[in-house]
């Protein structure tokens, strides 16, 4: 019997989570195609199939709103192993949705990692890039049209942040009357063990809020009004800001005009400030409809050098994380009340999030924290496969399992020579 290395288990899990133009996350718990975890699977496909890391852009833009709004679920082909599914969100004929979709956006990364597949053959990403460099500016722009009120960028729906019950949306979520949505069936909890999962309160406030917005036609100005949740929130934040720098460095390339980006990226540095909590000392989530800050420190505020914010007030916290986990980067302050390290995103290391971490880290001279984050990431794949996430205490493997965009993380920096990232 041959074993595989881990290298080529993970290039099976992209193939093998392939659905022919876009991947699923992992097969049962999510059978559609998600938006940051398509770009993830993009930067991990690049490491050896660069036209099929292209064509994974390119589905995700194929649902493209025509407002600009890329959805953070294309539900390409109906499957009932997942709730909620293309009847639950009901967008069908909202902005001109070309494809079944949900009707919130989620992390922009992939401008960053489409920058990564440019670099790898820029001739043929030249190519690529002319069809999809509009497309990213339309869906930049609709960031900054509905969610930038604040200066930074905020979510209508915790699903939006990608960090789904993490506990920066507490507060706002307890002001959510969800007494009426009534009874459903939650599919998640067949697949994976429900004390891993979002509990039942949590889900009945995400339908809630779902269930505003579905009924007001997803109407950006609506939701804006009187939709019942809007956090500021660092993950969009500074998602988007180096996301920005990014889509104008490759405007450059094209010989586009970047100026509208420009205005963009110095806003969002502007507006990155206003989610300084002076009484934690970090980057927090802020809800706009109460004005007050969440109180967390989370792996979030540590995304401010990916966004190319050199904060030196956020070294020790980071100091702090990891002398509190021996697996990286907890998703929350294991000091804090909150922290479960088996719930989701109340403690759990999460791979791609520590990448984003470890990218930024690098990028901005901190090489040691950075081979810290490296090597504890490849650890906790080297004993625990490819993961959703990882318990920061004994780093057992958590959540769904064959996961694509822990396997792309692998292949894409985890597993790198740092000499060479
Ligand atoms: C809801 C697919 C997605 C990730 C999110 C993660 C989880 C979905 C869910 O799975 O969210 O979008 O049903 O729990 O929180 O970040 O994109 O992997």
């Amino acid at each position: 019997m041959t074993t595989l290395s881990l290298s080529d288990q993970a290039i099976a899990i992209l193939r093998g989570n392939d659905r022919g133009g876009y991947t699923v996350p992992t097969e049962g718990l999510y059978p559609y195609q998600w938006n940051w975890d398509s770009a993830f699977a993009a930067y991990g496909f690049a490491e050896f199939d660069l036209p099929r890391a292209w064509l994974e852009i390119e589905t995700l833009f194929s649902g493209q709103w025509q407002n600009g709004m890329v959805p953070h679920i294309l539900f390409h082909q109906k499957d009932d192993g997942y709730f909620p599914g293309p009847d639950v969100w009901g967008t069908q004929g909202c902005s001109g949705n070309p494809i079944a979709s949900s009707g919130i956006s989620q992390p922009p990364v992939a401008a960053t990692f489409t920058r990564a597949l440019f670099e790898k053959d820029e001739a043929f990403g030249k190519e690529k890039l002319e069809g999809l460099f509009d497309k990213f500016v339309a869906w930049h722009g609709w960031f900054m049209r509905h969610r930038a009120e604040s200066g930074a960028i905020c979510v209508t729906h915790p699903w939006e942040s990608g960090r789904d019950n993490a506990a920066d949306w507490d507060a706002a979520m307890a002001n959510v009357d969800a007494s009426g949505v009534g009874d459903y069936t939650r599919r998640d909890t067949s697949h994976v063990n429900p004390e891993m999962r979002p509990t039942k309160r949590d889900y009945d406030v995400y339908l809630a809020i779902l269930y505003f917005a579905r009924d007001n036609h997803w109407d950006e100005q609506r939701i804006l009004e009187d939709g019942l949740f809007r956090v500021a929130d660092p993950t969009l934040t500074f998602t988007l800001l180096r996301a920005n720098r990014d889509l104008k460095w490759m405007g450059e390339q094209l010989g586009r005009d970047v100026s509208q980006i420009d205005t963009w990226i110095a806003a969002l540095e502007e507006g990155v400030k206003s989610l300084w909590n002076e009484e934690i000392g970090c980057y927090d989530a802020k809800d706009l409809r109460t004005g007050l800050f969440a109180g967390n420190v989370t792996s979030a505020a540590f995304l401010c050098w990916y966004a190319g914010i050199d904060d030196k007030r956020m070294l020790p916290h980071l100091e702090r994380f990891l002398n509190a986990s021996p697996h990286a980067v907890a998703s929350l302050d294991p000091a804090s009340p909150d922290y479960n390290p088996k719930r989701y995103w109340r403690g759990p290391v999460w791979v791609i999030v520590n990448t984003l971490i470890g990218i930024g880290l690098e990028n901005a001279g901190y090489r040691s924290e950075a081979e810290r984050i490296r090597s504890d990431c490849a650890r906790l794949i080297e004993g625990g496969g490819f993961a959703e996430y990882f318990d920061p205490e004994d780093g057992t493997p958590a959540g769904g399992g064959v996961f694509t965009w822990t396997a792309a993380s692998w292949l894409a920096w985890v597993s790198k020579d740092p000499k060479e990232a």
